[in-house]
């Protein structure tokens, strides 16, 4: 990625970087480099990584497989899951294609399910994620991570050292410095840049395979957005927080409707951004499969119960970014989103007193009008 490029152009660099990378893990598959595909921020992406293997994000944020699931699957059941088990059944997606295994874990109730049929005809290996934050969540992960970096020995014949545990949790947690450095660049006012931008790089870099190098890009991207700011590019707009369920492909139609209606996205509390990227892992314990553990387990998702963790991280959000307003959208058949909107609603609107619009979508694009307009009267009243 040349930086000497015009910052559209970069921007779009990472967002064709999923299509772009297709040729690029042919190529390292040619070489003989394994693939692990996975789905959740809760995947310990460190193993993979230190066996050498390309850890690949399946999440698939598109619809067109949907009906194809639909011939297996409930059809009220939530859209991710949906396209998830469509691009493994049709195997439309290359990556879905390249994995030699693929990796869930037991988040919500659909999903889980969903991993026990897509188990009938891929190699699917199921980690047995803990629903809540407790001492005895902590010591399930952990053995449950040990369990994993087993089978990876088992699956590709391989073993995997400490040192090259270490190595790749420095690795991911220097990516992770660099990633919250690019999107706290929205703490600005006004920010240097729109919430179409900052998505595109947060989802791009997942398909970069080598991620040091990707970890210099996002570093000299910052700088460059810092040199090039151009303060009236979103003077006066409103400032929105977005969260709620990730809504793959739905993220350009929210976030379409927000900024062509007065606001700009300074914030994504979703997985993507800071939910699944805010904490590191504590190099300094030697303890370094805690560590993980303690990490993932604090992703503050709404799979875990309680998760008070979604509030503290919320409350710190809307103060750093200056939230004007809070858009959670949740997408359709989201039971655990969708219940704990009550919760963040009741947060943001009477302990924080700033203004807060819900929403539920789909992968489609039929309420794109709807959506517009709901946005549009939120944004007018800020
Ligand atoms: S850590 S948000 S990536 S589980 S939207 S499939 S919860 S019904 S995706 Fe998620 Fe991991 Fe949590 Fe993040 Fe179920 Fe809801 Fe669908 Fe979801």
């Amino acid at each position: 990625m040349e930086l000497v490029k015009e910052l559209p152009e970069i921007f779009d660099e990472f967002s064709d970087q999923r299509k772009n990378s297709f040729i690029n893990a042919y190529e390292l598959k040619q070489k003989g480099i394994p693939f692990v595909g996975s789905f959740c921020t809760y995947f310990p992406k460190e193993l993979p990584m230190a066996m050498g293997a390309c850890g690949v994000g399946l999440c698939s944020s598109t619809g067109e497989t949907i009906p194809e699931a639909e011939k297996d699957l409930p059809r009220n059941l939530c859209p991710l899951i949906k396209a998830s088990y469509g691009f493994a059944k049709t195997d439309k997606c290359p990556y879905f294609y390249f994995s030699d295994l693929i990796v869930g874990e037991t988040t919500c109730d659909g999903k889980k399910k969903m991993y026990e049929m897509m188990g009938e005809f891929k190699n699917v290996y199921t980690m047995e994620l803990p629903n809540s934050q407790n001492e005895n969540g902590r010591k399930m992960y952990r053995e449950e991570i040990v369990k994993f970096k087993e089978k990876l020995e088992d699956f590709f014949g391989v073993t995997i050292t400490d040192e090259q545990i270490k190595e790749a949790i420095h690795t991911n947690n220097e990516q992770r410095k660099a990633l919250k450095e690019f999107y706290g660049l929205q703490r600005m006012d006004p920010p240097p840049m729109g919430g179409m931008e900052m998505h595109k790089v947060l989802d791009g870099v997942k398909f970069r395979f080598d991620t040091k190098k990707a970890t210099e890009d996002i570093k000299a991207l910052t700088e460059k957005i810092k040199a090039e700011y151009d303060p009236e590019k979103y003077k006066g707009r409103k400032r929105i927080l977005l969260t709620g369920s990730p809504i793959g492909c739905s993220t350009e139609k929210v976030v379409n409707a927000i900024e062509a209606n007065g606001g700009v996205v300074v914030c994504y509390e979703n997985c993507g951004g800071a939910r699944s990227v805010d904490e590191l892992i504590d190099e300094q314990n030697p303890d370094f499969y805690q560590a993980m553990a303690d990490r993932y387990i604090n992703i503050p998702c709404s799979c875990m119960t309680p998760n008070p963790g979604r509030i503290e991280l919320m409350d710190r959000l809307l103060t750093e970014y200056k939230v004007d307003g809070v858009v959670e959208v949740v997408l359709q058949a989201c039971h655990t989103f969708n219940v704990e909107s009550y919760k963040i609603k009741k947060f943001v609107t009477e302990e924080r007193h700033i203004p807060y619009i819900f929403m539920e979508t789909d992968y489609s694009s039929t309420d794109a009008g709807q959506v517009n307009t709901r946005i549009g009267a939120f944004i007018e009243m800020l």
